[in-house]
């Protein structure tokens, strides 16, 4: 009897042994080593996007330089070119990206930062983007909820050809309609959208309305662009496997890491206030595939734009929760008449506690005692086929 007993315990865990295997570690190890060219970065390119990619391992990564950021997102820098048009340049770069101090996931950013800088323009004024592209695959830029003629959309093959490595593209339209917009990548073609969303190619692009009255009046403004990844060993982003046709089949990759503006709690920036001003908080999701309910502790606030556009005063909800979609944009309004230190986080809890979380934060209050660290959630996961033992795996003894 007891020997049946064991008999019975031996073939449920081979059972279990053989389902890991054939349908969790082989496809794993397919997807992530059948997809190997030469290359001379971290990642390979070739003329098709698909089948050229490889996984780039930890030292790879290791390899590429390392971008940090302090404070907010910048302003992106320009200049009144000659015939008197707004000029903005936006490189794509790859690097590894620091998210919280110490730890870095391998990303394809704007100018050396994500998110990439914020482009600020007046209603209908005329700009210029002059992108470059030194990444080593080909990529586009769209101009998300600004109504550009159709030529400068940034669809790859649809509007223009890819921007080839080392190559610029010139984007230029009028910065129209007013309102919290944004700019990311369209891919190096329709099968490349998502990877290149989820490397961490996107920026906020706001257009002041031109004349201010049309705008609720507010004292400060903040951005918050909202981001989710998927951090393995060593830096790996997995998003650089999730080709469509290259075997992840329109998969999701598996999300464990949030951001604010780049940054993970506890190192995102505090929302900054004190009291009796008027806050403008626009909420940017830039991300591919998750909804953020994002909450507000000790404050209702009133919503007054979505997707940049005003909402008319009748029709405002006063709120506390607002989840964005992805590619939604939602500003919020918020009396700071509350004084102390708030949460300001996504409701999505999982995601708050994966780095999602900042503070709306009064001045001369500051968190009762300091922030345990976050878990490394990059070593908690191997890509199969490419562990390193020594550099990535929690001391757990
Ligand atoms: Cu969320």
């Amino acid at each position: 009897m007891n020997d049946l007993i064991w008999r019975f315990r031996f073939n449920i865990l081979l059972t279990i042994f053989l389902v890991t295997t054939f349908v969790y570690y082989l496809p794993m190890r397919f997807l992530y080593l059948n997809l190997v060219t030469p290359h001379h970065g971290a990642t390979a390119t070739s003329n098709n996007s698909m089948g050229s990619m490889m996984m780039p391992t930890a030292s790879d990564i290791a390899k590429l330089p390392l971008k940090t950021r302090t404070g907010e997102i910048s302003d992106a820098p320009f200049i009144i070119s000659p015939d008197g048009v707004k000029e903005f340049r936006l490189t794509a770069q790859e690097f590894r990206w620091e998210y919280q101090p110490g730890k870095f996931i391998h990303a394809w950013g704007y100018n050396g930062m994500v998110p990439g800088p914020t482009i600020r323009a007046t209603e209908g004024e005329k700009v210029r983007v002059i992108v470059k592209n030194e990444l080593n695959v080909d990529t586009s830029v769209h101009w998300h909820g600004v109504d550009v003629p159709w030529q400068q959309d940034g669809v790859p093959y649809l509007t223009q050809a890819p921007i080839k490595p080392g190559q610029e593209f010139t984007y230029e339209f009028n910065a129209l309609p007013s309102g919290t917009r944004f700019y990311h990548s369209h891919g190096a073609d329709h099968t490349t959208a998502a990877q290149q969303m989820d490397m961490g190619l996107s920026g906020a692009f706001i257009i002041a309305p031109k004349d201010k009255e049309d705008f609720p009046a507010f004292d400060k403004e903040y951005t918050l662009v909202l981001d989710e990844w998927n951090v393995l060993a060593g830096g790996i982003n997995s998003a650089i496997g999730h080709v469509h046709g290259a075997g992840t089949m329109g998969a999701v990759p598996d999300y464990n890491l949030f951001t604010i503006n780049g940054h993970a709690f506890p190192a995102t920036e505090p929302v900054m206030v004190k009291k009796g001003e008027k806050i403008l908080i626009r909420f940017i999701n830039a991300g591919t595939a998750a909804y953020h309910p994002m909450h507000m502790h000790g404050h209702n606030f009133t919503v007054v734009a979505k997707d940049g556009n005003l909402i008319p005063k009748v029709a405002r909800e006063t709120r506390n929760t607002i989840t964005i979609q992805p590619g939604e944009t939602v500003d919020i309004l918020v009396d700071a008449n509350n004084p102390g230190p708030w949460m300001l986080h996504c409701h999505h809890v999982h995601h708050a506690t994966a780095g999602m979380t900042t503070l709306f934060q009064y001045e001369g209050y500051e968190p009762l005692m300091p922030e345990p660290p976050m878990p490394d959630m990059s070593a908690m996961m191997m890509p199969a086929g490419q562990m390193d033992m020594t550099e990535s795996m929690p001391h757990t003894h």
